[in-house]
């Protein structure tokens, strides 16, 4: 199948710039897109991994300063919801590294 291309949307996906997309254009096109989408869940699944390791450094820092600052209610509850915010976090965090490196033992 060949599409004789006038600028139009599908332009972009002329990736060798013939002037015509064919089926080598298409199955390129997909095989990056597949590539681009891959390395976006992986940056979205690490952003989730750090934020959940900061969140974990930052929580004792959190009810320490609750309690400095007077605010004793805050702290007794971060202290509180400190045991399965950790589990949660723990999770989440050890999640992407098991994954991570199952996913570079199969490459
Ligand atoms: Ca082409």
């Amino acid at each position: 199948m060949v599409v004789r291309k006038k600028e139009s949307l599908f332009s972009e996906y002329d990736l060798d710039k013939d002037g015509e997309i064919d089926l080598q254009d298409i199955e390129n096109v997909t095989k990056l897109e597949e590539i681009q989408r891959a390395e976006r869940r992986q940056r979205h699944q690490r952003y989730m991994a750090w934020y959940a390791l900061v969140g974990m450094l930052n929580y004792p820092i959190a009810i320490i300063f609750t309690e400095w600052v007077g605010l004793t209610n805050a702290s007794k509850l971060l202290t509180d919801i400190a045991p399965t915010y950790f589990i949660a976090a723990a999770g989440v965090a050890g999640a992407f590294m098991g994954v991570s490196a199952w996913m570079n033992r199969n490459n």
